[in-house]
């Protein structure tokens, strides 16, 4: 006998409490950047979770976990998730929203007695954010094989160590060959980490599209000389010319779609009374629309190739990422609006500023995503909040949708 599926509402918001409180330091702040100590927490405590709901832990050679509702079937599996590893100082619904709404929703099914027609999983996808190894979304970029997985775990992190090494360290190198699992569908709910849906009073996002993300290290080289005995006019200052990048890049997207962000930055020697002869900085430069996106890295190019003209410093650039636009499944984001349309939750079509793991699946399954309210549009920040009735009613949102693909309605 079954029963119309529900989401255990105080479950969900407990545990993400719990997992928002796994890799704070001893000023509060958390951060569970990929392959950490702290990740390795948040990873035993989610397969704790997933095995409290007798699923099937899997691992896989990049250390994204799947646990799965196995179901005799021919039909290939519905996979829900997201990521749990964190940005520096981060939130406690980036990522862990999606994963956890995700493993409600299997429980729900299961407590509802409902068959579904095929396998349904949870996935919680390695290294999303990319801050200690680029590119971010690598889990899932290896998943959909747009990363040859021994590539990833070769990578080197901002503080030296090797992926695939500190995966051992944490025991999450796990057997399974990346992208054995090819699911029918791939359903993500998420944080909007924007401020549209509260800007125009709508508790749901079923996202169309997502954008363009390129990221790149750029380093200049000047000369260092003497603060004071250095005319202005025979100085190589490579912190002169960086700081001409950023303000050219604000310039550049000023009024438009586009976004653009110099997030880290380090200046050699450093010395306050030395001109700096090193600048390492990164670059991540976003756009909807491929053909803009494409401009804006042209123009880039450009003005960097001027600064060793009129700068006499040379520049050299590393590409960290690029991704192009991603379309969505237009089946599935109706499903989503329907099911919001259901439930009389105001909803509306949007973009994804951010980079999901549900564009890098986008590539070898039909995808969309479903987003909940971020108060203040804040995100990669500890202010991050959307209210618990924002988060119950998405995760229904994603039960329902899910229902709907597993019962073939
Ligand atoms: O960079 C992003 O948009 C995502 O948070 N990794
Ligand atoms: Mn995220
Ligand atoms: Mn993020």
């Amino acid at each position: 006998m079954t029963q119309s599926a529900s989401i255990d509402a105080g479950t969900l918001l407990a545990r993400l409490r719990e997992l928002g409180e796994i890799g704070r330091d001893e000023a509060g702040a958390l951060t569970r950047l990929a392959a950490s100590d702290e990740d390795k927490l948040g990873r035993d405590r989610l397969v704790a979770w997933l095995k409290e709901a007798d699923l099937e832990v899997q691992v896989d050679r990049i250390g994204n976990i799947f646990g799965i509702w196995d179901i005799e079937s021919d039909v290939a599996p519905l996979m829900l998730g997201s990521h749990i590893d964190t940005v520096i100082n981060a939130g406690i619904f980036d990522g862990c929203y999606g994963v956890l709404s995700a493993l409600s929703v299997i429980e729900a099914m299961k407590a509802s007695g409902m068959k579904p027609d095929r396998p349904v999983i949870v996935a919680a996808f390695t290294n999303e954010e990319g801050v200690r190894y680029a590119p971010d979304m690598m889990g899932s970029l290896v998943h959909a094989g747009g990363l040859d997985v021994d590539a990833a775990l070769a990578v080197v992190g901002t503080d030296g160590t090797i992926l695939g090494e500190e995966l051992r360290r944490i025991g999450y190198a796990g057997p399974m060959e990346p992208g054995s699992i090819v699911p029918s569908a791939f359903i993500e709910a998420h944080i909007e980490q924007g401020p549209v849906l509260e800007a125009e009073g709508k508790l749901m996002g079923a996202v169309a599209n997502l954008q363009g993300i390129f990221w790149q290290k750029v380093t200049i080289r000047g000369a260092a000389n003497h603060a004071g005995t250095t005319p202005t006019s025979m100085r190589a200052d490579a912190g002169l010319a960086a700081a001409k990048v950023i303000t050219f890049l604000r310039q550049l997207v000023e009024g438009s779609a586009s976004v653009a962000t110099v997030g880290t930055i380090r200046f050699g020697p450093n010395a306050i009374n030395v001109i700096p002869d090193f600048a390492e900085f990164t670059i991540d430069l976003r756009d909807p629309d491929l053909g803009v996106w494409e401009a804006r890295q042209a123009a880039l190019t450009d003005f960097l190739a001027g600064l060793e003209t009129s700068d006499g410093v040379t520049v050299e650039t590393e590409q960290l990422a690029r991704f192009e636009p991603v379309t969505f499944d237009g089946g599935i984001v109706r499903m989503i609006e329907e099911a919001a349309a259901a439930r009389q939750l105001s909803c509306r079509r949007m973009t994804s500023g951010a980079g999901h793991d549900a564009q890098m699946m986008a590539r070898i399954c039909p995808a969309a995503m479903i987003f909940v309210p971020s108060r203040d549009g804040i995100s990669h920040n500890p202010r991050e909040h959307t209210d618990d009735a924002s988060l119950i009613a998405g995760a229904q949102v994603l039960l329902d949708t899910a229902c709907r693909i597993v019962s073939g309605r």
